[in-house]
């Protein structure tokens, strides 16, 4: 078929399609001429093709639907003897590939082995549509290594779970799984210089292994600067711990020195035992990719002005390590502004460790949103970019499907699009109820990060109309779109919770889905008491007010019995719009009726008074919760630098609250340049008593306090690691 320059040029899109076909991440370039029906029968011709694009051939090309006179596909790499225009076109980037369908001839052509691969990947998603399309793709990556870093606190992902996400990085074109769990104790300390026990270590080769037939490469990263020594027994113990995973089939190596305090964090030492492996495991080896580390001062808002940390870094490691950056703060996105800085000082490209959609320090929320924020113009100045990831590894899915499709095409990446697209590969009967209940739990609520995600996008402006037509005691214009809004929640819980639809997702996910499903009867009981209201039906206002208040005690059974863990116990659904606009309407409307009607109903106020208090910018936005009687400071996951005179704590809403407090810091040898004070006015303070048991300080309270504060009073800066820092009210 002739088609015209003009129309041909149009069509070189990214989006050229059928409609029912998606291809994640999307290629660079299509040409598309026309469409027929895709066809049922083929013939394989293999050439130069590795054993994991074999496997993969053969998944999908079985003796169903081959056959001597179907559809010729042709499958190699450039060093096969393909037409000349065929190999001219294959393009120059590493794992780049080139597919041409035309006269029911399907040739693929892999720049290199994963070149290969991921066109077959292709091909593969493009036989799934009732429309084949006849022309070309011409496809690579714009980031050479791509995705994931599991590198979370919390409990790891199972051995399931990490089978699972191998097999989605190979159907996304995903490169890279990081292997960083920190409280995998083998990663870490203590016993990062053992060997893994039998049992996990048979695992861990089978994940391997799966990586490998997946064309992932699986890195495995050590932790050890919480207690390292720099001398030989330790380089040595490292050296060996390298050698016993190389012979699990490891290729590929990190060495993380993030969240550390103390002689670990010398960059003349780090760069030393990293050159050190280099020389002596790398190069020896021939087989095993440059290494990757992750430096102490990760972030720009932790590299100390004049420390000289991150060049002395930049200067002293060999040129092939790779070094990781999560930007501007702990938790940021990444733009050319950052890159820019952090190339500079390091001397090489970073290797992005993008902190989200991590929920370590807010696990009581789901990040369930799109993947954006990121800067489309910095394809060129990174090594790598990989995400990290929720402990729940099936939800976190939605984030790296957007993650896969953003690094192999910036330019062309719609977070909006890819997160659609996204819902439906993890849920694909049930998409359109899990695009309700993620479109409203993305937001992280405030954290100690300050990093917030958008939340309820398309409602929220519904629910701003709502709250000022009701303050301004007008009629309500859209009564019925929340209403709708609120139905739709309650639905899509019922319909997610009993669905079948992918029970490793709904397994993570179901706490949320039954507060969330109370969230929406508890709107539906709000838009009755303003119905009632309106009428002046004073007994259907008390029952709908009694209702809410009952899904309210169920929803802070929920919040109190599930998901109960020491960091951010308890399960938050809707936080940023939703609940927001629930509890706002219920207050109006209760105050309006106790006006109206000369009643005493309770408005409850269902917030913590107290406070935190400090002067350390570090903490200045950690959250601190109310459990019962039991206020607590969230602790950070990161170490604090603690300046001279800098301190922590909490200011009460009265001075007759507090009875006992109890607090554990790492090391304890921070203890002896920490007092911990108390006053009633916040500009006397006096010191009070503690007593130590193993480990954890304790003091009573005997005087009439609203100030509590633990300060640095050296005249050093103290690191630590806050473990629990709470205060047991009367
Ligand atoms: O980000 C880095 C380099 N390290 C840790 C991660 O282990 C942790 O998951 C994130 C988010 O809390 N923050 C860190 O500091």
């Amino acid at each position: 078929m002739k088609i015209s320059l003009t129309r041909l040029f149009l069509m070189m899109t990214c989006f050229g399609f059928a409609q029912n076909t998606t291809i994640n991440p999307t290629p660079q370039q299509t040409v598309i001429s026309n469409y027929i029906d895709t066809p049922t029968h083929f013939k394989l011709k293999l050439k130069n093709v590795d054993q994991a694009t074999q496997n993969l051939l053969s998944e999908f090309f079985n003796e169903d639907n081959t056959s001597n006179k179907g559809f010729t596909v042709t499958v190699g790499d450039i060093n096969d003897r393909f037409h000349r225009k065929f190999l001219k076109k294959v393009p120059q980037h590493p794992e780049g590939y080139f597919i041409n369908s035309s006269n029911k001839k399907i040739t693929v052509i892999g720049r290199d082995a994963r070149g290969t691969y991921y066109g077959v990947r292709t091909l593969i998603a493009l036989l799934a549509s009732d429309e084949f399309p006849q022309g070309e793709i011409i496809d690579f990556p714009d980031v050479t290594a791509r995705g994931v870093v599991e590198g979370f606190y919390g409990t790891p992902w199972s051995f399931e779970h990490r089978m699972r996400q191998i097999d989605f990085y190979g159907q996304n074109k995903l490169n890279t799984y990081i292997y960083g769990p920190k409280d995998d104790p083998y990663h870490s300390s203590p016993n990062w210089r053992k060997p893994y026990p039998e049992d996990e270590a048979v695992q861990l080769k089978k994940l391997i292994d799966r990586a490998a037939s997946n064309h992932v490469d699986f890195v495995w990263a050590v932790h050890p600067g919480k207690d390292i020594q720099w001398n030989d027994e330790d380089r040595n113990a490292l050296l060996h711990k390298f050698e016993l995973m190389y012979d699990l089939g490891i290729r590929s190596y990190a060495v993380f020195f993030d969240d550390i305090s103390g002689e670990g964090t010398n960059p003349t030492q780090q760069a030393g035992l990293l050159n050190f492996l280099h020389n002596k495991f790398v190069t020896v080896k021939k087989d095993v990719k440059p290494l990757i580390m992750c430096p102490t001062e990760y972030n720009k808002g932790w590299s100390k002005p004049d420390g000289g940390y991150l060049e002395t870094l930049g200067k002293e490691l060999d040129p092939s390590i790779r070094m990781m950056w999560t930007g501007n703060t702990v938790v940021s996105d990444i733009d050319q502004e950052t890159m820019d800085w952090i190339n500079a000082k390091i001397q090489r490209k970073a290797f992005i460790w993008w902190n989200f959609p991590v929920s370590d320090y807010v696990r009581n929320h789901l990040l369930l949103g799109p993947a954006y924020g990121n800067g489309k113009d910095i394809a060129d100045d990174v090594s790598g970019f990989v995400a990290n990831p929720m402990e729940h590894a099936e939800a976190s899915k939605i984030a790296i499907y957007g993650v896969a499709d953003y690094t192999w095409n910036m330019s062309a990446y719609q977070p909006e699009k890819n997160w659609l697209s996204a819902l439906k590969v993890v849920m694909p009967e049930s998409y359109k109820a899990l695009e309700i209940f993620a479109s409203h739990n993305s937001d992280l609520g405030p954290n100690g990060h300050k990093y917030r995600r958008s939340e309820s996008v398309s409602f929220a402006p519904q629910a701003d109309a709502f709250l000022r037509d009701l303050e301004a005691n007008q009629q309500i214009d859209n009564f019925e779109t929340v209403q709708k809004e609120f139905q739709a929640m309650v639905e899509a819980s019922y319909i997610l919770l009993n669905s079948k639809d992918n029970p490793v997702l709904l397994d993570e996910i179901r706490p949320w889905l039954k507060q969330f499903q109370l969230l929406g009867q508890s709107g539906l009981a709000m838009l009755n008491m303003y119905t009632a209201l309106q009428e002046k039906q004073t007994d259907d206002f008390e029952r709908s007010y009694q209702a809410l208040k009952a899904i309210k005690a169920k929803m802070y059974a929920i919040d109190r019995t599930e998901n109960q863990n020491p960091y951010q116990p308890g399960v938050k659904t809707g936080t940023l719009v939703v609940s927001p606009l629930i509890d706002k309407g219920f207050a109006y409307l209760t105050n309006a009726y106790n006006q109206t009607f000369d009643k005493h109903l309770e408005v409850e106020a269902n917030y913590n008074p107290h406070q935190l208090l400090t002067n350390i910018a570090q903490l200045q936005n950690q959250q601190v919760t109310l459990q019962e009687r039991t206020l607590a400071l969230n602790p950070p996951l990161e170490v604090i630098r603690l300046e001279p005179q800098s301190y922590f704590g909490f200011e009460l809403q009265d001075v007759t609250q507090a009875k006992t407090i109890a607090y554990k810091l790492s090391p304890a040898a921070v203890y002896e340049h920490l007092v911990l004070e108390v006053s009633s006015d916040g500009a006397e303070w006096t010191s009070i008593k503690t007593e130590a048991k193993e480990d954890t300080v304790n003091a009573s309270v005997n005087s009439e306090v609203k100030f509590i504060r633990l300060m640095n009073i050296s005249t050093e800066i103290e690191e630590a690691k806050l473990e629990h820092f709470t205060v047991m009210l009367k």
